[in-house]
């Protein structure tokens, strides 16, 4: 072994940070030897994965410190991304990107024996989050890094992420997501970096010696939260990041308590009760659902997190907390971290002291929110007797908050005592709540939505009373995704044919070089090569699509794809009901010339929601029989990809022709899958909703496929209360379609399986999917005849790609820094490459 271990060192002479193929070849071995405690001989594939992520993670330690000495800089102003969820993806291959030495380690890895891929498929993907939110803030941290703004993304190191999807049977079945099993090499543990956090108990009022009114919190729980960093490079950028991700322990002070008067058992369960709080990430979608835990993990993170930014403002040579906001700006994304405003309040006022106006103004100069979702059952309100009983002192705290708010309201609008109702941080309508939006609306400075079209309805609905009082403080922010992980690591055939035409410019700089690429739209070359890498693409689909479920798909037909979250609003059912269509129009004319399909899904459903679930079970049991009946003659298929994440998006993404944008106008607040496929050279089918406005306007209308009813109309239908009923009755394909469901055709005659989803759709439907039918089938015929012109269609797809600029997440972060965060990048940029 020794021998192996030896040999020849870099032109930098530095194997454990030197960037040769020899050099990182030494550091797999050092790592696999030392840290892994494992010879080549006896190695499984996890060690030599193991020990080629320390070897990367060394190579990303330099920045690292560097970056570190930024951060604590006096004069650049930090962004704190506080955020339930990180959907990171896995870490490997974006590293290597990253650092620019993909190919040295390919060179290393093949040296040694192995094979790349299977080293990068062996990482556990962590899914520390359950779709868009999530995956956005994954997005951002990229970009920071990228763009060389000091950043903190702050969370909580869940156990167990988004669970794993099986489908068994045609069910969604729901796994526990083991992501830790293994070891997890690209966190650094930092038990230096601790701070307790309270729970329940109550308060105590009192005059200190000054006779100043202080709060005691008493409470009957004490747990610590324990720093977890990973870091996060920027794209051939000399910062790195931090992602600092909170577990919970027990505090050993309480068990030595229990353990001392020899309650031994009680100090184990109180251990176990300590680390519940970071055990699981909640899997829901909208609706909320307020559960006591979820209250406490808010808390925890939120806690943690500003209790270490305080820290570090005091590290960074301030000797007070009135200059916090030039230190750090907050972005809270969605109500998930907004306690920030109560617990930010009462570290200020209760520990450290400071005067309450004074203490305001500065929380309020430090918060920012964003909101995500335009769906009033999902906006997220505490029962008020739950919030008192888990955080009593910020319950007094949010009254108190709300008594000098409400006061303002009434000075502004004295007669109108319905709006101050309406925006009361507390609901008192019967049950009595603490509305979160409400709160982060009061304390902070900036709101913003994520699309235009989003903007101006929360402008319009759910915070229209707050608009009206705090106008300056409303932006619009479009979201935006990484060019990065979604185009340069996922589709590396399209990145080197975009480079080979447009020089790299582009990874870096989207919104100014990737327009370059419309000067090759009609070139027919350029084509040619554009259409054989989508082909490849779509063949490796093929293959995984086949080995993950058996269906053997045409890599020619046109790749339909939908994937995202499952949820009535996102219409996966419309588009089921298409392919039904298709498939009557094949049964009831065999020789019809129809352009062949594969229509792929894929997304999870939050595991209480029956509906979203019973549609999962339709796509499957429409897939057994139109994919196994002969008269389709493989011009129809039909795929569920089980467990849709990061990782099965970076291959499905780039193989799609068609992207489905289908939720109903007004429901979607961006969308960012939207993003993805466009910038992979997907046509998009799509309503104008959330950012799909955006992205039409960019492509051009010639180069989206439109459908559906806008989002007046949608008003409209609404408060004439047309019935759903008549739309069925009178549309003909749309009867036929729904009469075979219930009929039992696709559910092997029963009758009784699909019957909750068609009454829903008969007596409500809520998401218009009967308003938008036609209109859709008719789109998608459409898109048929387009891809039958393959030069046409070709056209149109390079545009999409060439177009996307404005979607880079880069935009977005630079938005946020100029007009929210008022933070800076480092200037002394250390270009590498
Ligand atoms: C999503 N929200 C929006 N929420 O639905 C999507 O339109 C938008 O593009 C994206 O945010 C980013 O802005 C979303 O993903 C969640 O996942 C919540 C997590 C917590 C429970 C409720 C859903």
């Amino acid at each position: 072994m020794k021998q192996d271990r030896e040999g020849s060192q870099g032109e930098d002479g530095n194997v454990r940070t030197g960037n040769s193929p020899a050099d990182i070849k030494q550091s797999i071995l050092d790592n696999l030897y030392f840290s892994q405690a494992r010879i080549p001989q006896t190695a499984t594939l996890n060690d030599w994965y193991m020990a080629l992520a320390y070897a990367v993670r060394d190579r990303m330690l330099d920045n690292w410190l560097t970056s570190n000495i930024h951060r604590g800089r006096k004069d650049l102003k930090i962004v704190s991304y506080l955020s339930a969820e990180f959907l990171m993806g896995p870490h490997l291959g974006n590293n290597l990107m990253s650092l620019g030495i993909r190919e040295q380690a390919q060179q290393a890895v093949t040296e040694l024996g192995l094979d790349m891929d299977a080293l990068l498929q062996q990482e556990a993907e962590p899914g520390l989050g359950s779709g868009g939110l999530g995956r956005l803030a994954a997005c951002y941290l990229d970009s920071l890094a990228t763009l060389q703004v000091p950043a903190i993304g702050y969370g909580v190191r869940y156990e167990f992420g988004i669970f794993d999807q099986e489908i068994r049977d045609g069910w969604q079945v729901e796994k526990t997501d083991k992501w830790l099993n293994l070891g997890n090499p690209w966190e650094i543990c930092r038990p230096e970096i601790v701070f307790t956090v309270k729970g329940g108990g109550h308060t105590e009022h009192y005059y200190d010696e000054q006779g100043r009114f202080r709060v005691r919190w008493a409470p009957n729980r004490v747990i610590k939260g324990v720093a977890y960093d990973t870091p996060v490079a920027g794209y051939c950028a000399g910062m790195t990041d931090i992602l600092r991700l909170w577990k919970s322990e027990a505090v050993e002070s309480f068990d030595f308590q229990a353990f001392n008067v020899g309650d031994y058992y009680k100090a184990v369960d109180e251990k176990v009760i300590s680390e519940t709080i970071s055990k699981v990430l909640y899997p829901n979608d909208e609706p909320f659902i307020g559960k006591q835990l979820r209250l406490a993990q808010q808390y925890f993170f939120v806690s943690c997190s500003l209790q270490d930014m305080i820290r570090i403002h005091f590290l960074r040579g301030n000797n007070s907390l009135e200059n916090f906001h030039e230190s750090f700006a907050v972005q809270l994304n969605d109500t998930h971290p907004s306690l920030a405003v109560a617990e930010l309040m009462r570290l200020f006022v209760d520990e450290h002291l400071m005067d309450w106006d004074l203490a305001w103004r500065v929380t309020q100069s430090t918060l920012s929110y964003t909101n995500h979702t335009l769906l009033p059952e999902a906006l997220e309100k505490w029962p008020l007797h739950l919030f008192a009983s888990v955080l009593p002192r910020h319950l007094e705290i949010i009254y108190e908050i709300n008594r000098r708010f409400l006061d303002e309201v009434r000075r502004k609008y004295p007669d109108d005592h319905q709006r101050a109702v309406r925006v009361s941080l507390i609901d008192e309508h019967c049950e009595k709540f603490v509305r979160m939006a409400n709160l982060a609306c009061v304390g902070c400075h900036a709101i913003n939505g994520v699309a235009v079209l989003h903007t101006m309805l929360l402008k319009r609905t759910i915070l229209r009373d707050f608009f009206e009082l705090y106008p300056e403080r409303f932006h619009n922010v479009t979201n935006g995704v990484t060019p990065r992980r979604w185009i340069a690591l996922s589709n590396p055939e399209l990145a080197r044919l975009i480079t080979d035409s447009i020089g790299e410019g582009w990874i870096k700089n989207l919104e100014k070089e990737l327009h370059k690429l419309e000067s090759f739209a009609r070139d027919a070359a350029f084509q040619k090569d554009w259409q054989k890498v989508k082909q490849k693409n779509k063949e490796a689909l093929a293959a995984v699509i086949r080995e993950r479920t058996g269906i053997v798909v045409d890599p020619l037909s046109l790749f339909d794809v939908q994937v995202k979250r499952f949820h009535e609003y996102k219409r996966q059912h419309l588009n089921i009901f298409h392919v039904i269509t298709l498939y009557n129009r094949i049964r009831n004319n065999p020789g019809i010339d129809i352009e062949p399909r594969t229509v792929i899904f894929g997304g999870k459903a939050a595991p209480g929601y029956f509906m979203a679930k019973l549609i999962i079970k339709l796509i499957n049991s429409v897939a057994e029989v139109v994919n196994s009946d002969p008269v389709v003659k493989g011009r129809l298929k039909v795929v569920f990809f089980p467990d849709f994440n990061v990782t099965n998006g970076q291959m499905i993404y780039p193989a799609a022709d068609l992207s489905e944008q289908i939720s109903l106008a007004g429901k979607e607040a961006s969308g960012t899958g939207n993003m993805k496929f466009s910038m992979n050279g997907a046509l998009t089918i799509g309503t104008l909703d959330g950012a799909n406005v955006e992205i039409r306007k960019e492509v051009g209308d010639e180069n989206f496929f439109l459908f559906g009813l806008t989002t007046e109309e949608v008003e409209n239908v609404k408060s004439c209360g047309c019935d759903p009923c008549n739309t069925y009755e009178s549309n003909t394909h749309l009867k036929e379609l729904i009469d075979e469901i219930a009929a039992g055709a696709f559910s092997r005659g029963d009758r009784n399986l699909f019957m909750p989803l068609l009454d829903a759709l008969l007596h409500h439907d809520e998401y218009l999917v009967f308003a938008d039918y036609q209109s859709y089938v008719d789109c998608q015929d459409q898109v048929s005849d387009a891809f039958r012109d393959r030069q046409r269609w070709t056209t149109m797809s390079i545009l999409n790609t060439a177009r996307m600029g404005k979607f880079s997440s880069d935009r977005s972060i630079r938005e946020y820094c100029d007009r929210i965060w008022q933070a800076k990048a480092v200037t002394d940029r250390r270009e590498k490459r």
